[in-house]
């Protein structure tokens, strides 16, 4: 190394630190190929989406109550850290919804209710009483949304007016005067809602309220007549969500085929595939690839049930958050959280979902924000979050591995500009992947090192490579590596490219700057580790 030049140094510096374990670990070989021409599927131009729930600061699960003033009714919406956060994504989707979303009551028209929040009630139901949402709070709701650009969808009170009929099983007709003058008042007030959606987890056999799925499609007939109505003079009119609750095939079946051509939109489906937040074995199945795989078969059979029974639909994941009962306790919002989220958005998008609403942007343990700070937990950054939604285009692309399980990859076009980018994640605590990346309709690409040479060789003309010709984007890629903090996977901190992302001091997202690797250098992922590639110069007729 003595023969670089003094200019080389901080960059050779900054590649050793990010990649702790680089030289204790074993190297795995891989070849990743993507395929430039095969789009597999097309994600919204805005795929990613975060909630806000209902839940009062008196929700508790096991002895803890994680929620504080961080919900639609109690949420500081003046604290500057929450406007910049959402602003950052330059246009962030927020659904707002949860168990609750189908006991509030909106205080407008001909309510009867007086207007008091959630209150405990230990025979109502998830032991809450209704809840009403004042007309001003909605306002202020709107004010936050759009000065930071959020595009907006909105959970309707599906049981309003409805009774319980048997255990868990609701009935009696939806009542829709409450929904209607609601919606009525928001298109008077201008604010501009993207989606409505219908209901909260009464799907299948719900989760607290079920619905039979007859009875769904016909509320949604009468609501899609409500928005033909109400919206006559818009265009595009918002769209009908349904039903944002668990994939049960045959349900969401029967509610296609009753409601009928074009009348919901979007089927939403919720997932919550690490099971109970108190779940002592979290953190090893948020690592463990056949754990993450086993959601797969929901994506695709939701995909199959579509095409055969409503293809005028998408799919949404309406609201996932990993571990469900608030998520866990510092596992959900902590750097191993990102393994499962971003794991999560590329298997989401490559089975065809449009958007993907991650429970919560503030609020329980799972949160983008942290709940008293609002200062973003690890998951905000990630690939999942600003970090995806800055680089990950819309366009998914075929990809095949010869890796290990261990090893997952993703294919995007790129965001707003030529070529592709990858996401990598390295599940494995001890292999450093090396990885060759190429095209098949152009197998040499990235040549890549080869197999033996040592690394160290590999390293200096990256690095070289990188002072002499900076200028010259298309031989150099753009890496951007995840880590956490000194190796700890519950950190609460996540380390890009060596640099810790802190807010500045005026409470700003950081800059996220990639470092440029020489492109005939081998993709380097270190063990429990996470990175974005972007490639300029790929041939990839499929992002044209
Ligand atoms: C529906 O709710 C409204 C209040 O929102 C009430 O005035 C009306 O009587 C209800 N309709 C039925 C059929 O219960
Ligand atoms: C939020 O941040 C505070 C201050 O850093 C910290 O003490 C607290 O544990 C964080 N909350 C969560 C749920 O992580
Ligand atoms: C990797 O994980 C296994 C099982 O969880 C553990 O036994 C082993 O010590 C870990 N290796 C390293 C290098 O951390
Ligand atoms: C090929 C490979 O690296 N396999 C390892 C991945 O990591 C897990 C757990 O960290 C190991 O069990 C595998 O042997």
């Amino acid at each position: 190394m003595s023969d670089l030049p003094m200019v080389f140094w901080v960059p050779l510096f900054l590649f050793l630190g990010f990649l702790p374990a680089i030289f204790a670990q074993e190297p795995a070989y891989a070849t990743v190929v993507v395929r430039g021409a095969t789009k597999v599927a097309e994600t919204d131009d805005n795929f990613i989406c975060a909630t806000i729930d209902w839940w009062p600061p008196d929700k508790c699960n096991y002895n803890h109550c994680p929620w504080g003033e961080s919900t639609a009714l109690h949420l500081d919406l003046s604290h500057p850290f929450l406007a910049k956060a959402i602003r950052a994504f330059n246009r962030l989707r927020i659904r707002i919804g949860g168990s609750l979303q189908d006991q509030v009551v909106y205080d407008v028209g001909a309510l009867k209710y007086p207007c008091h929040p959630f209150r405990k009630m230990a025979d109502g139901l998830f032991g809450f009483s209704k809840g009403c949402l004042h007309m001003n709070r909605w306002d202020e709701l709107n004010d936050l949304f759009r000065k930071t650009g959020a595009i907006v969808t909105f959970g309707l009170n599906a049981l309003y007016g409805r009774h319980k009929i048997r255990k868990g099983v609701w009935g009696g007709a939806w009542n829709t005067t409450n929904a209607r003058d609601f919606i009525k008042y928001t298109i008077s007030k201008g604010h501009q809602i993207d989606s409505w959606e219908f209901g909260n987890e009464l799907s299948g056999s719900g989760i607290g309220a079920s619905i039979g799925a007859t009875l769904y499609g016909e509320d949604l007939i009468n609501l899609k007549a409500i928005i033909n109505d109400l919206y006559k003079n818009s265009h595009p009119k918002p769209l009908i969500l349904a039903p944002g609750g668990f994939f049960d095939q045959q349900w969401y079946a029967r509610l296609l085929d009753v409601s009928g051509a074009n009348t919901v939109n979007v089927m939403t489906h919720h997932i919550y595939n690490l099971g109970a937040g108190d779940d002592p074995h979290l953190v090893s199945k948020i690592l463990d690839p056949h754990h993450l795989s086993q959601i797969a078969g929901t994506f695709i059979n939701l995909q199959q049930t579509i095409q055969r029974h409503g293809p005028w639909a998408s799919a949404w994941v309406g609201e996932s958050g990993g571990a469900y009962n608030n998520g866990g306790r510092h596992v959900s919002n902590r750097f191993v959280n990102s393994f499962w989220y971003l794991d999560q958005l590329g298997m989401a998008s490559k089975y065809k979902t449009k958007v993907y609403c991650r429970q919560t942007l503030i609020g329980g343990n799972y949160g983008l924000l942290n709940t008293t700070t609002f200062v973003p937990n690890p998951d905000y950054y990630r690939q999942d979050a600003l970090l995806w939604h800055r680089l990950m285009g819309k366009g998914v692309l075929a990809v095949d591995s010869d890796a290990s399980p261990f090893l997952r990859v993703y294919a995007h076009c790129s965001k707003g500009k030529a070529g592709i980018t990858l996401l990598l994640i390295n599940l494995s605590n001890h292999t450093d992947f090396r990885i060759t990346v190429q095209n098949n309709m152009n197998l040499n690409v990235n040549v890549g090192e080869q197999r033996g040479s040592s690394f160290l060789h590999g390293l200096k003309k990256t690095v070289s490579w990188v002072g002499r010709k900076a200028s010259d984007e298309t031989a150099v890629r753009e890496e951007y590596h995840l880590t956490p903090l000194d190796g700890i996977l519950r950190s609460q901190t996540m380390v890009l490219n060596g640099t810790p992302l802190e807010l500045t001091e005026n409470g700003d997202i950081p800059t996220l700057d990639p470092v440029l690797v020489d492109m005939k250098s081998p993709v380097l992922i270190a063990p429990l580790s996470m990175a974005f590639i972007a490639f300029r110069n790929f041939e990839a007729p499929a992002c044209v």
